[in-house]
C-alpha cells in the first residue's frame, strides 16, 4: 500500500505538482522490527561517540566523516550523522573540500541489519531492482534539532529513500520554501511521516521542490538509503 500526493505550485506561470512521483509507502517495518533497528541505532551512535566507528582496521585511519555532528545545519546543536560506505562533505566551511561525496574516503560497511531492510525494499517493490542502495546514512534528532530547505545531492541517483524511527514527524516541501524562524518553515506541503513508513523521492518531489524537518520537539532517527552516481563513488569502491 502508498501513498502518492498532489500539491500544486505555479512556476514560472505554470501549475506543476511539486509532489509528483513522491511515495509514502504504508507499514514497512513492524514496531519488532523498529525496535531492533533502533537500539542498533544506539548502540552505534554509543560506539561513534566513543571514536570506534569508522576506524579502518587495514590501514589503521581514523575517518571523522563517518560519525560526526551536523552543525552547518544550525537549528538546535546539530544532528547526529552515521554514515556507511561513501560519506557526504556537508563541512565545506570547515575543511575546504568541496561538497559531496569524498572520494578517497571508503566508510564502514553498511551493517547486516541495513541490508536485511534494503533487501525488503526491493523484495516488497518499495524500490526498482535497478536501483538497489549502496550507501546509507542515519540522522538522529534531538529536540530542537532541524533540516534547512535543500534538495539532496545528485551524487545519488533517483529514487532514493527514507523512513523514520521513535516518533511522527512532519518533512515540508515547496518549491519556494520560506525560512520564517529558526526552524520554521513555510512551504505548500506538510506530509506527516509515521514511524515505519518509507518515503521514495522521485522526480519533482525531490529535483523540483525543496524539502526540510521543521524543528523536532521529541528525539527522531531516520535512516536513508541512497545508490551512488557512478562517476561520484569512492575510488576504492567495490560493491558489496
Ligand atoms: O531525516 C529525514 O527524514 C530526512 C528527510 C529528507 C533527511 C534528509 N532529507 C536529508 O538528510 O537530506
Ligand atoms: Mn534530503
Amino acid at each position: 500500500m502508498k501513498k502518492n500526493y498532489v500539491c500544486l505550485e505555479r512556476i514560472n506561470r505554470r501549475l506543476v505538482n511539486i509532489l509528483d512521483s513522491l511515495e509514502l509507502h504504508i507499514c514497512i517495518f513492524n514496531s519488532m522490527e523498529q525496535k531492533e533497528i533502533v537500539e542498533f541505532i544506539y548502540n552505534l551512535q554509543n560506539r561513534g561517540r566513543k571514536n570506534e566507528l569508522g576506524v579502518d582496521r587495514f590501514q589503521h585511519i581514523f575517518l571523522e566523516h563517518t560519525y560526526s555532528k551536523q552543525k552547518k545545519w544550525m537549528c538546535g546543536k546539530g544532528h547526529v550523522t552515521i554514515q556507511f560506505i561513501c560519506c557526504y562533505n556537508y563541512a565545506v566551511e570547515k575543511n575546504r573540500i568541496p561538497l559531496g561525496i569524498l572520494r578517497n574516503v571508503i566508510a564502514d560497511p553498511i551493517p547486516n541489519i541495513f541490508k536485511l531492510m534494503i533487501k525488503q525494499l526491493i523484495t516488497s517493490h518499495v524500490l526498482p531492482i535497478n536501483c538497489v542502495p549502496d550507501s546509507c546514512i542515519i540522522n538522529i534528532y534531538e529536540p530542537g534539532d532541524c533540516i534547512l530547505p535543500h534538495i539532496d545531492s545528485h551524487d545519488f541517483v533517483r529514487p532514493f529513500s527514507t523512513v523514520s524511527f521513535l516518533n511522527e514527524y512532519n518533512i515540508m516541501f515547496g518549491h519556494k520554501l520560506k525560512s520564517v524562524g529558526p526552524g520554521e518553515f513555510i512551504g505548500s506541503a506538510s506530509i506527516p511521516l509515521p514511524v515505519g513508513f518509507m518515503l521514495v523521492l522521485n522526480g519533482n518531489g525531490d529535483d523540483l521542490a525543496k524539502h526540510c524537518i521543521p524543528t523536532v520537539s521529541y528525539k527522531r532517527i531516520s535512516v536513508t538509503f541512497r545508490k551512488m552516481d557512478k562517476a561520484k563513488q569512492p575510488h576504492n569502491f567495490k560493491l558489496d
